[in-house]
C-alpha cells in the first residue's frame, strides 16, 4: 500500500487529522489496533474548548454537535462547603465550552472519513515503524495473520501514550518529562437526572470530587482515591458514602444518585516528549503528552496539534513550503506547556496529596479563596479553561516575554 501521509491510531487525533488532510487533498491511511466499535465505546474526555467546538464545525464535522452538545458558560468551585461560580463567557469576552463526549466526536469523525471514502483499517497487530529517517518511511503490521506494509511520505503517530511511534524515536534525540501524581481518579457513570447543571468541582479534605453533567439521564462523577487502588474495593454503596461525605454543602443542594453502570480506576500522570518529530515522524495528541484530567485539556490539545500539522502538511504539499513542518513541534510544545501548567496548578490546587500537613490544606482554602475574590485570577482560570490560542510561529504573541524582558547592556 502507498499513501502520503501513514497514520497510526484511529482515536480523535488521527481521525481529525486524517479528516483535515483529505479537505487539503491530502492522502492517507489510518492503522488501528482495536475495533471500530472498541474505538466508538471508549468513554473519557466530556468537555471541549471553544477552539476544538470551532475546529469541528469549520471541518464541516460538526451538525451533530451542535444539536446535541450543550454549550456552558460556567464552571463551579465547592470548598468549605459553599459553592461560587467562574463566568468564563463574561471574564474572556465571549469563551465557552462544551459538552459533547468524545465518543460522540469519535464517531462523527469515522463516519465522515468513511463517507468521504477515507482509509481506516482496524484491527492491526505488530505495528513497527520503519526508514523514518529516510524520505520512504515504511509502517508495517499484520492484518489476519498477513504482514502488511504502508510506504508514505510521512508517518503520524497518533497511537496514544502506550503506542509504539514515540518509542521508535531514539533516545539521544528526545527528552520525555514524567511526573506520577499520588493518587488516581475513580470514574463513574451514573444513571441519574443531573444534580448540577456545570461542571462541579469539589474541594475537600477527603479528596477531591468532580461531578460533569453529561445528558438529562446519564452524569459522569469522579474522585480522588489513591493511585494503585482496586476497583475491587469499591462498592457502589461505598462509592455513594464516600461523594455524599465529600459534597456536603451548607446550603439546600442534593446530589442525585442511581444506578452506576460503569466505573473505573485511571492513573494521573504529566507526560512530555520534546521534541514530537523526529525524522519524517511527527507525534500527536496522547502518543506525545498526558495531562491530568483535571481541566479539561487532553482532547483539546490532540485537536491543536493536528490542526499544526495538517497545516503544515498543506504548506508543504500545496505549496513547496516546509518551515511550518519544521517548526510543528515547537509550535506545538509551546501551548502543551502552558496547558501543562495549568492542569498542574488546578490539579494541586483541589486534590489531597498524600504529604499534606494542616498547613498545606490551609494554603489551598487560602488560594481558593483568593481566586473566587480576585477577578485577575478569576479571569486566568477561565482564560485557561475556555483554552490557550495556538501561537502561530509568524505571530508575534509568544514573543510577548520580550516586552517584560530586562536588557542587561
Ligand atoms: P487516544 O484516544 O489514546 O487514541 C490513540 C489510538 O491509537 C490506537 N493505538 C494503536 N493503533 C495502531 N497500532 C498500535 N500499535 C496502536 N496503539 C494504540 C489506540 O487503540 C487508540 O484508538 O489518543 P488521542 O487520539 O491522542 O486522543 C487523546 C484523548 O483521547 C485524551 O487526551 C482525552 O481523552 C483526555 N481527557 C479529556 N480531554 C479533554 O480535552 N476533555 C476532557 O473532558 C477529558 N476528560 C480525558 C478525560 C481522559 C480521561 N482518561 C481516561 C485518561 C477524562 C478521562 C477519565
Ligand atoms: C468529563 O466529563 O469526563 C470530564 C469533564 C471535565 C474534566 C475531566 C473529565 O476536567
Amino acid at each position: 500500500m502507498k499513501t502520503q501521509v501513514g497514520i497510526i491510531g484511529g482515536g480523535p487525533a488521527g481521525l481529525m487529522l486524517s479528516h483535515l488532510l483529505h479537505l487539503q487533498g491530502i492522502d492517507s491511511i489510518i492503522i488501528e489496533r482495536r475495533s471500530r466499535e472498541k474505538v466508538e465505546g471508549t468513554i473519557r474526555a466530556g468537555v471541549m474548548e471553544q477552539g476544538s467546538m470551532e475546529l469541528l464545525n469549520e471541518a464541516g464535522v460538526g451538525d451533530r454537535m451542535n444539536k446535541e452538545g450543550r454549550i456552558t458558560d460556567g464552571i463551579l468551585l465547592r470548598f468549605n462547603k459553599q459553592d461560587y461560580r467562574v463566568n468564563m463567557n463574561e471574564l474572556t469576552g465571549g469563551k465557552r465550552i462544551i459538552f459533547y463526549p468524545q465518543q460522540e466526536v469519535t464517531k462523527d469523525l469515522i463516519a465522515a472519513r468513511l463517507e468521504a471514502g477515507g482509509k481506516i483499517i482496524y484491527n492491526v497487530e505488530d505495528v513497527s515503524l520503519h526508514d523514518v529517517e529516510t524520505s520512504e518511511p515504511k509502517i508495517r503490521f499484520r492484518l489476519d495473520n498477513e504482514l502488511q506494509e504502508i510506504s508514505c511520505d510521512y508517518i503520524a503517530g497518533c497511537d496514544g501514550f502506550h503506542g509504539p511511534s514515540r518509542p521508535t524515536i531514539p533516545d539521544k534525540y528526545k527528552t520525555e518529562y514524567l511526573e506520577n501524581l499520588p493518587f488516581g481518579w475513580l470514574g463513574i457513570l451514573v444513571e441519574a437526572p443531573p444534580s448540577v447543571e456545570e461542571l462541579l468541582h469539589v474541594h475537600h479534605e477527603r479528596g477531591f470530587v468532580l461531578i460533569s453533567p453529561r445528558t438529562p439521564e446519564i452524569q459522569r462523577m469522579y474522585l480522588q482515591v489513591p493511585p494503585d487502588d482496586d476497583i475491587a474495593n469499591w462498592s457502589d454503596d461505598r462509592i455513594w458514602s464516600e461523594l455524599r461525605q465529600r459534597l456536603e454543602t451548607e446550603h439546600d443542594w442534593k446530589l442525585l444518585e442511581g444506578p452506576i453502570i460503569q466505573k473505573t480506576i485511571i492513573p494521573m500522570r504529566s507526560f512530555v516528549c520534546d521534541p514530537m518529530q523526529y525524522g519524517r515522524l511527527f507525534l500527536a495528541g496522547d502518543s506525545a503528552h498526558i495531562v491530568p484530567p483535571t481541566g479539561a485539556k487532553g482532547l483539546n490539545l490532540a485537536f491543536s496539534d493536528v490542526q499544526v500539522l495538517a497545516k503544515a502538511f498543506s504548506n508543504f504539499y500545496n505549496e513547496g513550503n516546509k518551515d511550518l513542518l519544521e517548526e510543528y513541534s515547537e509550535t506545538c510544545l509551546r501551548r502543551i506547556w502552558k496547558a501543562q501548567r495549568f492542569s498542574i496548578w488546578i490539579t494541586s490546587a483541589l486534590h489531597r496529596y498524600p504529604q499534606h500537613t494542616p498547613f498545606n490544606h490551609r494554603m489551598q482554602l487560602a488560594e481558593l479563596e483568593y481566586l473566587v475574590t480576585s477577578q485577575a485570577s478569576m479571569t486566568s482560570l477561565a482564560e485557561n479553561y475556555a483554552g490557550l490560542p495556538i501561537e502561530w510561529p509568524q505571530m508575534e504573541s509568544h514573543k510577548d516575554v520580550s516586552k517584560n524582558l530586562v536588557s542587561h547592556k
